[in-house]
């Protein structure tokens, strides 16, 4: 579990996350901004049950921001994101539909 966080909070790390000791959760949504500095991503999602949330629009944290090269706002996207111990929700994977 140490692991895991450890590679989450590095943001320098090329290693791809250890997902195996968290849940990956996958959404459906559209890209509304991109932050490239922030490593960040807004996304208008829709449900994602595995999670318990409703549709919204929210930032995710990408740590890996070669991620963002593969979207642009406007794409719609499936993605994959993990939720850390300390409550960062994490991009894992994206891709444009
Ligand atoms: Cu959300």
């Amino acid at each position: 579990m140490a692991q895991v966080q450890a590679n989450a909070e590095n943001t320098l790390s090329k290693e791809p996350l250890m997902l195996t000791a968290n849940q990956t959760h996958h959404g459906v949504g559209t890209v509304t901004a991109i932050d490239n500095k922030a490593k960040k991503i807004e996304l208008k999602h829709g449900p994602i049950k595995s999670i318990g949330w409703m549709g919204m629009k929210m930032f995710f944290a990408v740590d890996d921001t070669e991620l963002l090269d593969e979207v642009e706002v406007g794409d719609k996207v499936d993605f994959d994101f993990i939720e850390t111990r300390d409550k960062r929700y994490v991009i894992t994977d994206i891709e444009a539909q």
